[in-house]
């Protein structure tokens, strides 16, 4: 069975987005393959993070992943920071990947903004860390939006470059899995902006902890056009706003743009509103109210973690200890 990798930050709490574009189909993938599922507290650092507000959002990610379904006897849920190989892994990779190659991940520019000097070396180097993450296991199928298609290309050439100058095929090719084309929900407020947990404004996104009426106030105040909705997807054209909240709907009923456009075409934002804030309350109240169970006993939250980690750990720390032999570090008798 193909080992699969992904990851999660825990900077905030999950979104529709992250949930539509990553968690709901890692859980479909639990299926037929054997499934590593990380929160990735390293990457987060990357940028300020409140220490007391990350520890919350940690355990608070994987109460929602839990809820979401991931299964956690089948697969492995753990803390990227509770398994040192990853940095163990990352820093061999910090000393083979290339200055060139990282100053060409558009990532950075994006997330550094205009004031690039002020950035963390940490956000600088985070496609080495990621590249870490998924060789430390060996695994070969990383499910990833679009957007990090050029972390994965980063990760195969770091790979390659190592197999290279140690003379070896120890690192394997991995490969993309991008899933579906609903993959990128984008910010209630901005049509053209991806969805985020951590944007300032939370009127901009659906948490999974939302309730009915707060879903229901975000999804009536969503910018929208004055236009009614046209009947085929071309009409979408020059709208981002409909085009997202059509798409939103297409991915919560399993249908696609054409299939809503068919049902709802026509219809103007005030009915069209009510029929997606019903349909987004029915899949995310059981997930929200699952999540507060969960939180309820953070001991049972923290052993299933701890399990995780350990499961982890004896799949990482042999590979990461062969990488170290091959760079020829002296492994003590
Ligand atoms: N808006 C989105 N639409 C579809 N997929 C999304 N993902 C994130 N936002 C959307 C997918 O969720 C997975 C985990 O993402 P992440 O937490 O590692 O980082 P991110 O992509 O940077 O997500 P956020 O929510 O935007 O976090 P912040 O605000 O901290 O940067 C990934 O597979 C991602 O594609």
């Amino acid at each position: 069975m193909q080992r699969i990798f992904s990851g999660i930050q825990p900077s905030g709490i999950p979104t529709l987005g992250n949930y539509l574009g990553a968690i709901r189909n890692w859980v479909a993938l639990q299926a037929d393959h054997d499934c590593l599922w990380c929160i990735v507290d390293l990457h987060a650092i990357t940028v300020w993070q409140e220490p007391a507000e990350l520890t919350r959002a940690t355990r608070e990610m994987a109460a929602t992943l839990l809820a979401c379904g991931i299964d956690p006897a089948r697969h492995v849920l753990f803390l990227q920071s509770s398994v040192p190989a990853h940095a163990r892994l990352a820093w061999i990779f910090n000393c083979v990947a290339r200055l060139g190659w990282l100053n060409r991940m558009t990532q950075f520019k994006d997330k550094a903004g205009r004031d690039r000097e002020a950035a963390s070396t940490g956000l600088y180097v985070y496609p080495n860390l990621m590249a870490a993450d998924i060789h430390a296991y060996h695994a070969t199928r990383v499910p990833v939006g679009d957007d990090q298609r050029q972390h994965l290309e980063l990760a195969n050439d770091i790979g390659e470059k190592f197999n290279h100058d140690y003379g070896t095929d120890f690192f394997p090719r991995i490969e993309p899995l991008i899933l579906g084309p609903a993959a990128r929900v984008m910010s209630l407020r901005d049509g053209t902006k991806k969805m985020s947990k951590s944007d300032p404004s939370d009127q901009s996104r659906i948490n999974l902890n939302d309730d009915a009426e707060a879903i229901a106030q975000k999804i009536r105040r969503a910018k929208t056009d004055p236009e009614p909705l046209p009947s085929e997807p071309a009409g979408l054209e020059g709208r981002p706003e409909a085009r997202n909240l059509v798409g939103i709907l297409a991915a919560l009923t399993g249908t696609d743009l054409a299939g809503v456009l068919r049902a709802h075409g026509g219809q103007g934002f005030g009915a069209f509103k009510g029929t997606l804030a019903d349909a987004l309350v029915a899949t995310l109240g059981p997930i929200a109210a699952e999540t507060r169970r969960l939180l309820g006993d953070p001991g049972a939250l923290d052993a299933i973690l701890r399990d995780g980690a350990a499961r982890a750990a004896a799949v990482a720390d042999p590979i990461v200890a062969e990488a170290e032999r091959l760079v020829g570090f002296l492994r003590l008798r």
